[in-house]
């Protein structure tokens, strides 16, 4: 086995990946291959907690796997998967049910957000979602989940899980890290800045996708929601909409946030909001001209999951077999 640090991460097929999807997590995962084992997929088990269309949810599947291609992560150099090819997911995922609170649950940011959000569809599933993400991580034995911040807390939760298994068991699980991008890792609505950029949101044109086409995303800079000041300075409570303008422009051009400010000194927000536009349109053209090259090819990206899911499954049906073992299930 190789003797790399294994790192996980997923992103539910819910719909299209938007610029912070990128800037919180793909561009960071892009940059792992070398240094560590990386498995990445596409988590459509979880993107079923809300009622999906499924000739939509086949569509975003495939789009989304160029997009991971597209964005950098070489398949093979990375396990790229999908998360329902692999039946340990479903699986472990049982087992944790069991050996999940359901105070645990109830306190969970995303569960309360996503059932306010969407109240005729309060699913046990929406509910028990993180203990099927502790079984994705856990089955890897995964040291580093790499994640925006909003996942922070399921992965803190994941270790709680796995503090208490391997407390009645003994060492079965590896206790898993959230690993979060220093910029970039809360990209806000370009409408409304004290919201989280969101793919369920995408109705008022405060979000972006990776896909979209440069006039689109120099139109939704140019409406960007500013301040009554004229200052380009990073104040994320008191000026939310140039301070998510600040953090991109320096996501994508690699400046630092004193760096972006010292640039736009003097200089008016039509400015620098048409700066901000330009960098993310040369940051995203790339990948949307590679993405939809590599959509062409079904047949490659078949080959890309199969091969993904099989190399998983290596993996993730060790843990499976020693998890069972050690709860007194009999081997089939
Ligand atoms: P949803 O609207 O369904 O919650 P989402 O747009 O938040 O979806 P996810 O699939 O939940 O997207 O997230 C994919 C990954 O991208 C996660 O690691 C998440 O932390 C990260 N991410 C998503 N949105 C942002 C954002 N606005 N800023 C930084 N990281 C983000
Ligand atoms: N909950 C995550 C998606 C997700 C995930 C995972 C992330 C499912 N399983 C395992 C990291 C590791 C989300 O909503 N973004």
């Amino acid at each position: 086995m190789s003797e790399k640090k294994i790192i996980l991460s997923g992103i539910q097929p819910s719909g299209a990946m938007t610029l912070g999807t990128y800037l919180g997590a793909l561009k960071n995962w892009a940059t792992l291959a070398d240094e560590f084992d990386c498995y990445y997929m596409i988590v459509d088990m979880h993107a079923i907690t809300a009622r999906q269309n499924p000739a939509e949810l086949r569509k975003t599947q495939l789009s989304q796997l160029a997009q991971y291609i597209a964005c950098g992560l070489d398949p093979e150099q990375n396990t790229l998967f999908i998360q329902s090819h692999v039946p340990a997911h479903a699986q472990l995922g049982w087992v944790l049910n069991c050996y999940t609170m359901f105070g645990e649950l109830s306190r969970m940011t995303q569960f309360k957000d996503k059932s306010a959000k969407n109240a005729e569809n309060i699913n046990a599933g929406l509910f028990t979602y993180p203990a099927l993400q502790a079984a994705d991580i856990l089955l890897y034995q995964a040291d580093l989940v790499p994640v925006g911040a909003d996942q922070k807390q399921h992965v803190e939760l994941t270790r709680d899980i796995a503090l208490r298994f391997n407390g009645i068991y003994g060492d079965v699980f590896k206790l898993p890290e959230p690993y979060i991008p220093k910029i970039g890792a809360k990209i806000m609505d370009l409408q409304s800045p004290e919201n989280k950029m969101s793919k369920s949101s995408i109705a008022d044109g405060g979000c972006l996708l990776i896909l979209d086409k440069p006039e689109d995303i120099m139109r939704a800079f140019k409406r960007a929601v500013t301040d009554s000041e004229t200052q380009v300075r990073f104040d994320a409570e008191n000026k939310p909409g140039i301070s998510n303008l600040i953090q991109i422009y320096s996501s994508c051009t690699g400046k630092t946030f004193e760096e972006t400010e010292a640039e736009f000194s003097g200089q008016g927000y039509g400015t620098f909001k048409q700066s901000v536009g330009e960098a993310v349109v040369e940051t995203l053209r790339p990948i949307r001209e590679e993405a939809l090259k590599i959509l062409a090819d079904k047949a490659y990206l078949e080959s890309v999951y199969r091969l993904g899911a099989e190399k998983a499954s290596r993996q993730a049906s060790r843990t499976l077999r020693k998890v069972y073992k050690k709860i007194g299930f009999i081997e089939a």
